[in-house]
C-alpha cells in the first residue's frame, strides 16, 4: 500500500494514526499540495488533488479519511479495531466522526485560512471560533462518561479527533475543559500519535529552518 499525504495536514495526519493503530505496512508518499509542480504532478495521477489517498495493494485509488480508515479496518485484524462490530457502537463511531469533520475539522481550515488575512474579518473569525469551542466543550462533557472517545477503545473518532486538538490546544483557549485536557494528556502516551506527532514536529522544523533531514 502506499500512502499519499502531508505530515501537516489534519486529514492525513488522522489516516497515519488508524496505520500505526493497525500496525500496517505502508510506502510513504509526502506530497505538498503548495508547490505547483508537486501539485501538478499529483493532479494527474489524481485529479481532484486531495488528501490523503491510499492506494492498495490492488491499485485501487481510495479517498476520504474516514474511508480509508474504514477500508484498512476491514482488511488488517491486527491492531486496534477502530469501527466497533456493534451496530449501536458502530453508529456512535462513525457520528462523532462526522462530526468532528464538519463541525470541527472543516471550520478550523477556514479559520486558519482567515487568519493570515485577519483584516476585514474579524467577525468571521469570532464566530469560527465561537462555532468550534462550543463543539470542544460539548466533547468535554462527552469525555466526563467515556476514556476515549466511544468508551474504553479508541476508534475511528479518536483518530478524527486527536488532530484537531493539537491546533485547539496550540491556538484556542482550552485549558479549562478539564476532560479534554485529560484526554489530550492520554494520547500524547497513546504510541501511534507519538509516531504522528514526530513526523508533524520534523516537518514543522523543516518548514521554520529550511534544513531538511536525511531520509
Ligand atoms: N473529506 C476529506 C478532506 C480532505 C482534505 O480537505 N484535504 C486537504 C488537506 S488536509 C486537501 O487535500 N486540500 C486540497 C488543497 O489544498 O488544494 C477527507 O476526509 O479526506
Amino acid at each position: 500500500m502506499e500512502l499519499f499525504y502531508h505530515p501537516l495536514s489534519r486529514y492525513s495526519q488522522k489516516v497515519l494514526l488508524a496505520l500505526y493503530e493497525k500496525q500496517a505496512n505502508f510506502y510513504p508518499r509526502i506530497v505538498d499540495l503548495r508547490d505547483p509542480v508537486a501539485r501538478a504532478s499529483f493532479q494527474e495521477f489524481y485529479p481532484p488533488a486531495k488528501l490523503p489517498l491510499l492506494k492498495t495493494h490492488d491499485g485501487n485509488l481510495i479517498p476520504e479519511s474516514s474511508i480509508i480508515i474504514e477500508y484498512l479496518d476491514t482488511q488488517f485484524h491486527l491492531g486496534t479495531e477502530l469501527l466497533p462490530s456493534l451496530p449501536e457502537r458502530n453508529l456512535e463511531v462513525r457520528l462523532l466522526d462526522r462530526v468532528i469533520d464538519n463541525e470541527i475539522n472543516n471550520p478550523l481550515f477556514q479559520l486558519e485560512k482567515l487568519k493570515q488575512v485577519p483584516v476585514g474579518h474579524e467577525f468571521e473569525i469570532k464566530q469560527l471560533e465561537k462555532q468550534i469551542l462550543t463543539q470542544f466543550q460539548h466533547l468535554d462533557t462527552h469525555l466526563s462518561r467515556n476514556y476515549w472517545l466511544c468508551g474504553d477503545s479508541f476508534t475511528l473518532a479518536d483518530c478524527a479527533l486527536i488532530p484537531c486538538l493539537y491546533y485547539g490546544f496550540e491556538q484556542m483557549k482550552l485549558l479549562d475543559l478539564d476532560q479534554l485536557l485529560r484526554y489530550w494528556q492520554q494520547a500524547q502516551i497513546r504510541g501511534a500519535w507519538m509516531l504522528v506527532l514526530e513526523e508533524v514536529l520534523l516537518s514543522k522544523m523543516e518548514e521554520d529552518t529550511g534544513i531538511r533531514s536525511i531520509p
